[in-house]
């Protein structure tokens, strides 16, 4: 069985590629997710991709990813800065969790500058556009311990 992963972006991020490539580059969600899909590949990992809108839509679909995927790779948009909600569901994964964000949030405004989700990722990549994203692959598919590591120091680092 290849691990499995779950990517999941919030809110707005479906209009990736219409407005703002300054800030978020000129790919879309799609371009995004096929670029994942093709990378998960050669890393010998099982692809699932979701993105919505709504806070509770997010919380649900983390519930329905619990004790499903392995690993998960999250771009909770402006819910990153404000997301209790999402930030407990995320917390109930107990598997790595990798915080992506296009932009480098630490050159923005302050109120960006805090992360809710940050405080219980396994590591954060911001700043590098949607090459964040395949960045957080290479980090999952090194986190995720396979059947075939155990014992061998695997699954870390
Ligand atoms: O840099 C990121 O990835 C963000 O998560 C993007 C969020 C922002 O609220 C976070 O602070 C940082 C905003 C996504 C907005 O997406 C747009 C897409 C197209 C046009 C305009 C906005």
């Amino acid at each position: 069985m290849r691990p499995r992963v779950l990517v999941l972006n919030g809110p707005n991020l479906n209009m990736l590629g219409s407005r703002e490539p300054a800030l978020y580059g000129t790919d879309t969600l799609a371009d995004i997710e096929s670029a994942c899909r093709a990378h998960a590949r050669t890393l010998g990992l099982a692809l699932e991709c979701a993105q919505a809108n709504g806070e509770g839509d997010l919380v649900t679909c983390v519930h329905q990813a619990h004790g499903r995927v392995d690993g998960l790779i999250v771009n909770a948009g402006a819910y990153s800065h404000t997301s209790i909600a999402l930030v407990d569901a995320l917390a109930l994964v107990d598997r790595p969790i990798i915080e992506v964000h296009l932009s480098n949030i630490f050159r923005r405004e302050p109120f960006r500058h805090h992360s809710y989700v940050s405080t219980i990722a396994r590591g954060v990549i911001c700043g590098l556009g949607s090459h964040g994203y395949l960045l957080a692959l290479d980090a999952l598919a090194k986190l995720m311990p396979r059947p075939c590591d155990e014992g061998t120091g695997h699954g870390e680092f």
